[in-house]
């Protein structure tokens, strides 16, 4: 198997925008956006970095891309028997990029996220029982049943955020107040979506982030979509970071989001960097939502074979091909390795199914409303 360099922006006719005085602007906009500009690592690098780090260690990253992946799986069928509420965002399809920057950094950092924040807090230790009975809005859940799916913590997860850019202020708060307590091993790393770069919070905090050297690694999860709305009609440059970064005077990386190994080397250099020179740097990773925006979202805008061309990239098969390249897993070894997720899974269903609601006496308690 070759590794493909990551595939670059989907070519589209050109977006009609009306600029005066910017002629010729789409077209440069759409040649620029024809051009592959993501690290991926070849075949064979991947299989030194997977000989470097080990079966073991490995085997438990793959593990975990099956929790989430059987997670969301379970989750959403949970949601279509109408035993979850509210909003729902699927991270099936990014599995591979959080899991890795995980194995990099490791929990003792602050994390922050948006909405689509259910992977990050399993990777954070947070349990399949609690965080699906959170969704179930018991009791027992995550927030006490109060949050639901976008609102997932954990000691260091600050949060998952439903405002669009609203963590990132926080996220540089989190770095300001490691600067000011003098504390030089540990970052904040916030997560967002392509759609947030157009919010106004994003270029105030890169701004403050980098006039004040603070230690934050800022990850665009480039999923090609804001809602509906393609990357390519809501942001002006074809290269999130490593055209938005210079602005502000920091480096920008872009990396392939679908690929374990990638991620890993990637963000192993990038998270060194942040650590030993206390900046700000922003990353953009490629990857692909396999599911509408939110699960009330069709994803007609997306066509069928759009979707089968990403799904072929899908981040779990991807690991699988190197892991067998390895001699790390055979075709036994991986289908019970999924079982065993989907029965914790299913065993959380049950937990929280079992559980029992909050009691309304207990409506006005952990509400902060000054
Ligand atoms: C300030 C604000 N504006 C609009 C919305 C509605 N909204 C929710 S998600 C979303 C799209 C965000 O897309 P992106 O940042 O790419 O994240 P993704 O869902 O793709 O992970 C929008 C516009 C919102 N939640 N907050
Ligand atoms: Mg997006």
């Amino acid at each position: 198997m070759q590794f493909q360099t990551c595939r670059p922006y989907r070519q589209r006719p050109p977006v009609v925008v009306d600029l005066p005085g910017c002629i010729g602007y789409n077209e440069y906009k759409m040649a620029e956006k024809t051009k592959t500009h993501s690290h991926a690592i070849s075949l064979d690098e991947a299989l030194t970095l997977g000989k470097k780090l080990g079966k073991k260690v490995l085997l438990e990253n793959l593990r975990q891309m099956l929790l989430i992946r059987n997670f969301e799986i379970r989750a959403e069928s949970a949601y279509q028997h109408g035993k979850v509420g509210g909003f729902f965002h699927s991270y099936i399809g990014q599995e591979a990029l959080q899991t890795a920057l995980l194995q990099v950094l490791g929990p003792d950092h602050w994390y922050i996220t948006t909405y689509r924040c259910h992977a990050l807090a399993l990777l954070l230790g947070a349990t399949p029982n609690e965080l699906m009975a959170e969704l179930y809005g018991r009791a027992t859940g995550n927030a006490k049943g109060r949050g639901g799916s976008m609102h997932f913590f954990t000691e260091r997860l600050l949060g998952g955020f439903g405002i669009v850019g609203g963590q990132i202020p926080i996220a540089t708060g989190a770095a300001f107040s490691l600067k000011y307590r003098n504390i030089k091993d540990e970052l904040a790393v916030c997560f967002l979506g392509d759609g947030a770069v157009a919010q106004g919070a994003f270029h105030e905090s890169l701004n403050l982030a980098a006039l004040w050297s603070l230690p934050c690694l800022y990850i665009i999860e480039n999923n090609m979509w804001g809602m509906g709305t393609s990357v390519e009609r809501a942001i002006s440059v074809p290269r999130l970071a490593e055209d938005k970064a210079p602005g502000y005077g920091m480096k920008g990386y872009t990396l392939d989001g679908m690929d374990f190994f990638t991620c890993y080397a990637g963000f192993e250099k990038i998270a060194q960097e942040v650590l030993k020179h206390q900046r700000p740097v922003l990353v953009e990773v490629i990857t692909e939502r396999f599911r509408g925006h939110s699960i009330s979202d069709p994803a007609l805008y997306r066509s069928k074979d759009e979707l089968k061309a990403c799904m072929e990239r899908d981040p779990i098969i991807l690991m699988v091909t190197v892991l067998k390249e390895l001699g790390y897993l055979d075709d036994a070894v991986f289908e019970q390795m999924d079982k065993q997720e989907k029965d914790l899974v299913v065993a959380a269903m049950k937990y929280a199914d079992e559980s029992p609601w909050p009691d309304p006496i207990t409506l006005e308690e952990d509400v902060f409303a000054p």
